[in-house]
C-alpha cells in the first residue's frame, strides 16, 4: 500500500511541475530568492520586479509564490530541460506532498507569447519521460507527445504577438494507471479561429499547414492536390497579411514533424491524403474567384480552382459553381433559388473555406483522442488511477483592431482568471481554516464584474449579441452596438465614444466599444460580430459538403443536419457552454498554476521591459496572491516532514523522536528558541510567519552539514 501511494505521488502535479521547472536554484543572495515567500519586503512592486529580474539575467526563469509557479518567458533555449535533469527530479517531493485523493490540473495562463504553450510542452515531455513505463505505454507517450505538432500545424498561426500562437484553446487529461504509467488522453478543444482561414491581418499568417504542406510537401503529394510549383504568394488565402515567411519557422521541416507525428499516432494514409486535400480545396476555394455579367448576375470567373476543387472533394464542377453563386430557400416545402450578389458569393465561398476547415480541425481531435485513448476496457476500469488535466489557452491579446474573435479571447482569459482568484483565495483560507489558524484578509480586484458584463443572462454582451442575431429586420452590428450603448450605460467597465469622457485616453472610433479588462482596456470594432456568431453556411453549400467523397468531409456534413429545423446555438454561446463545463472540471481538481509573464515585446532574449513586467505582474493579481500568502504564514510544513529535515539540530529529537509528532516539533523549536510569534502550531502542520526565522533554521542545518549547495537544493524543494 505504501509503495503504491509513493508511485502515485511520483506522478502528482505539483511534484511534476516543481521539478520539471527546479533545475535552476542557486544562493540567494546572488540570484534573488526562488520564492516569493522568502523576500523580505514583500509588500513591495519594485522588490518584486527586481527578484524577477535579477533571476531572468541568471537565466532562472521560474520563480514560486508558494505553490503558483511564476514563468519568464527566455526566448531562448535553456539547457535545463534535458533528460539529465528530469532524472534528477524524478520522485523527489515525496515527503513534502500531502497525499492526493483528487485529480489534478495545471492551469497556464497568461497573455499572448508569454510561454503557455512551451510551458505545456515541457511538462507533457516531463511526464512521458519521468513515469514508469508498462509493456504497451510506450505507444502513448510517443502518441502523447506526438499530438502536439499535429495540433500547432493545424491550429497555431503566426500573430503579431506570437510567431507560434496558439488560435485555439487546449485541455488535456493525461491518465495514468496505479503505477504512475501513463496509459491514455484526451483531448478538448474551444473555439478555433476560423475566420484566419480566409483573412488575416498584416504581417500575420494563416495556419501553419498550409504554409508546410507547400513548402515542404512531396512533388506527386503537391501534383495530386493541384498544387505544384506554386508558393504562398499564389494562393489568395496566404498573401492577405503580406508575410508569407517568417525567419523563425521552417515551413519545410515543419511538414517533416507533422507528417512524420501523423504516422506515429496511427492516422491512415488514406486519412492523410483525405486530410491533406482539404487543406489544398482551401487553397483553391481561396483563388475562386466571381464577377458580374450585363444583367448583374455572380458567375465564376476562375475556371481551374473550381476544377481543382471539384477534382479534391468530388464533386461536380457545375453544381459547386451553382452552390457558390446562388442560395437554396426551403420554405413551407417548397425549395427556392435565388442568385447571389458579387458580395454574397465571396462571402459564401469564405464560409464555405472555413467551415471545411473548421470541422476538419474538430474531427481531427477525435482522430487524436481515438487514438489515444486506453483501448483496455477492463484494465482501464480497474487500474486507472489518476488523471492530470493541463489547460493551454490563447492568452489575453490586444491589437489595434480587435474583432469578434479577441472578445471570445480575452472572454475566456477573464474565466480563468476568475478561476485563479476563487481558488487560489479558497484553498488558502480552507487550510488555515483546517488547521484552526487566524488570519487576515487580503484586498484584491475581483474580476467577477467583467464575467458578468460579458455572460451575464438577459443584459450581459452575450445575450445581447445573440438576441441581436436572432432579430429579423434592421440588425446589424451597429444595432447591436446601439443596444449595448442603451443596456450597459454607466458600467464601470464599458466605454463607447458617446460615453467617452475627459478620463478616456485613447480614442474610441464610432464602431467601437471598449471593455476595461482585467488585464488591461481593449476596443472592439463590431464590424462582423453577427455574421460570426451566427457563423452561417448556406444550405446549398451544405448540400454540396454532404455528397462530397472525401471521406474525412463526408464524415463532417451529414445528411441529418439538413434535416434539423432548429437553429443551432449561436458560436459565442458555444463557447460560453463550453467554458462553463471546462470551468466545472477544473474545480473538480486539485489545481497547481503557472502564470507565464512575457518580458518585452520584440520576442528578444534578455530583455527584461520593466513596464510590460509590471503590467502583467499587477494583472495576474501576483503581489495579491503573494501578500494572502504572506498575510498569514510565509511557509508551512507537515510535522513529519518538518521533524525529519531539522531533527539533527536537537538532543531531544535526534536520531529519532518517538512520541507525538507534534510534541516532537514543539520540542525541536523550543530548542531553536523560535518567539510565539514566529509560528503556529496548526493540527498537522507548523506555520512559520517570517523567512528569516526559516533562514536561520536552515543555516544552522548548513553549517552542521557543511555541504552548502547541496543542502540548499534540497531544502527548497517541495517547499510550501
Ligand atoms: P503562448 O502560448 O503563451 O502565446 P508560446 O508558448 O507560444 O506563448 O511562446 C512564444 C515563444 O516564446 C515560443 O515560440 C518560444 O520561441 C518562446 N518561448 C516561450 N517559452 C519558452 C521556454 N521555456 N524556453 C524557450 N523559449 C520559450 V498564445 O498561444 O499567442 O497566448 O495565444
Ligand atoms: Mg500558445
Amino acid at each position: 500500500m505504501r509503495g503504491m501511494k509513493y508511485r502515485r505521488r511520483e506522478v502528482c502535479l505539483e511534484g511534476g511541475v516543481r521539478l520539471v521547472m527546479e533545475s535552476a536554484l542557486s544562493a540567494r543572495d546572488r540570484v534573488g530568492v526562488q520564492d516569493f515567500l522568502l523576500l523580505e519586503n514583500y509588500n513591495s512592486e519594485a522588490a518584486f520586479i527586481e527578484n524577477l529580474r535579477r533571476r531572468y539575467r541568471e537565466g532562472l526563469i521560474y520563480t514560486y509564490i508558494g505553490s503558483v509557479l511564476v514563468s519568464v518567458n527566455p526566448y531562448r533555449e535553456l539547457e535545463i530541460y534535458s533528460k539529465q535533469n528530469m532524472e534528477r527530479h524524478r520522485g523527489v517531493n515525496f515527503y513534502e506532498i500531502s497525499p492526493h485523493i483528487r485529480d489534478q490540473c495545471i492551469l497556464i495562463s497568461g497573455e499572448s507569447g508569454a510561454g503557455k504553450t512551451e510551458a505545456s510542452k515541457k511538462i507533457l515531455q516531463y511526464y512521458t519521460h519521468i513515469c514508469p513505463t508498462r509493456n504497451n505505454t510506450q505507444t502513448i507517450r510517443e502518441r502523447l507527445l506526438q499530438s502536439n505538432p499535429v495540433l500547432e500545424a493545424f491550429g497555431n498561426a503566426k500573430t503579431l504577438r506570437n510567431d507560434n500562437s496558439s488560435r485555439f484553446g487546449k485541455y488535456m487529461d493525461i491518465q495514468f494507471d496505479y503505477k504512475g504509467a501513463p496509459i491514455g488522453g484526451h483531448i478538448l478543444n474551444y473555439l478555433l479561429e476560423k475566420s484566419r482561414v480566409a483573412h488575416q491581418n498584416h504581417g500575420e499568417r494563416n495556419f501553419h499547414i498550409f504554409y508546410q504542406l507547400l513548402e515542404g510537401g512531396e512533388e506527386p503529394l503537391l501534383k495530386r492536390l493541384c498544387l505544384e510549383k506554386t508558393t504562398p504568394q499564389h494562393h489568395h488565402y496566404l498573401v492577405k497579411g503580406n508575410c508569407p515567411r517568417v525567419s523563425s519557422i521552417s515551413d519545410k521541416n515543419g511538414w517533416k514533424i507533422v507528417r512524420n507525428a501523423l504516422s506515429i499516432i496511427g492516422f491512415e494514409e488514406e486519412e492523410i491524403q483525405a486530410l491533406m486535400e482539404i487543406v489544398a480545396s482551401v487553397l483553391h476555394l481561396g483563388n475562386t474567384q466571381f464577377g458580374e455579367d450585363e444583367e448583374g448576375e455572380t458567375h465564376v470567373t476562375t475556371e481551374p480552382p473550381v476544377q481543382f476543387l471539384s477534382q479534391l472533394m468530388g464533386v461536380d464542377a457545375l453544381v459547386l459553381k451553382e452552390a457558390l453563386t446562388h442560395r437554396k430557400i426551403v420554405a413551407k416545402g417548397e425549395e427556392m433559388i435565388s442568385p447571389l450578389s458579387l458580395e454574397q458569393a465571396l462571402s459564401a465561398r469564405d464560409s464555405m473555406a472555413k467551415a471545411i476547415y473548421g470541422r476538419a480541425f474538430t474531427w481531427l481531435v477525435q482522430k487524436l483522442n481515438q487514438s489515444l485513448a486506453f483501448k483496455d476496457e477492463v484494465y482501464y476500469s480497474s487500474k486507472c488511477s489518476s488523471v492530470i488535466g493541463l489547460l493551454d489557452i490563447y492568452g489575453f491579446e490586444v491589437f489595434q483592431h480587435n474583432s469578434f474573435e479577441q472578445f471570445c479571447i480575452n472572454y475566456c482569459n477573464e474565466k480563468l482568471q476568475q478561476l485563479f482568484i476563487e481558488l487560489t483565495l479558497k484553498s488558502e483560507q480552507e487550510e488555515y481554516e483546517a488547521e484552526g489558524i487566524v488570519w487576515e484578509r487580503v484586498e484584491y480586484f475581483n474580476n467577477k464584474v467583467i464575467c458578468e458584463l460579458v455572460e451575464e443572462k438577459h443584459k450581459g454582451i452575450i445575450a445581447l449579441l445573440d438576441e441581436e442575431c436572432l432579430r429579423r429586420g434592421d440588425a446589424s452590428d451597429i444595432t447591436f452596438l446601439e443596444k449595448l450603448e442603451d443596456t450597459l450605460v454607466g458600467h464601470a467597465h464599458f466605454v463607447t465614444h458617446k460615453m467617452a469622457n475627459g478620463k478616456v485616453r485613447k480614442a474610441i472610433g464610432r464602431e467601437e466599444f471598449r471593455l476595461l479588462h482585467y488585464a488591461g482596456e481593449v476596443n472592439y470594432n463590431v464590424n462582423g460580430f453577427l455574421d460570426k456568431n451566427n457563423d452561417l453556411l448556406y444550405r446549398h453549400l451544405k448540400e454540396v459538403l454532404c455528397q462530397s467523397d472525401n471521406p474525412v468531409v463526408s464524415q463532417c456534413f451529414h445528411e441529418e443536419e439538413l434535416m434539423d429545423q432548429r437553429r443551432p446555438e449561436s458560436a459565442v454561446t458555444q463557447f460560453k457552454l463550453s467554458l462553463a463545463k471546462l470551468m466545472d472540471i477544473l474545480m473538480s481538481k486539485e489545481p497547481s498554476y503557472v502564470r507565464c509573464i512575457k518580458p518585452n515585446d520584440g520576442k528578444q532574449p534578455g530583455r527584461f521591459d520593466d513596464v510590460l513586467v509590471r503590467h502583467q505582474v499587477k494583472y495576474l493579481g501576483l503581489l495579491e496572491n503573494l501578500r494572502v500568502r504572506r498575510a498569514g504564514f510565509a511557509y508551512r510544513r507537515n510535522y513529519e516532514a518538518f521533524l525529519e529535515r531539522y531533527k539533527s539540530l536537537c538532543p531531544d529529537t535526534w536520531p529519532n523522536w518517538h512520541g507525538e509528532l507534534a510534541d516532537g516539533v514543539a520540542t525541536l523549536v523550543k530548542h531553536l528558541n523560535f518567539k510565539p510569534e514566529e509560528y503556529k502550531l496548526g493540527r498537522s502542520k507548523i506555520f512559520i510567519r517570517f523567512p528569516r526565522t526559516l533562514f536561520m533554521t536552515e543555516d544552522a542545518l548548513q553549517a552542521q552539514k557543511q555541504s552548502i549547495a547541496v543542502t540548499l537544493q534540497t531544502s527548497w524543494r517541495g517547499y510550501r
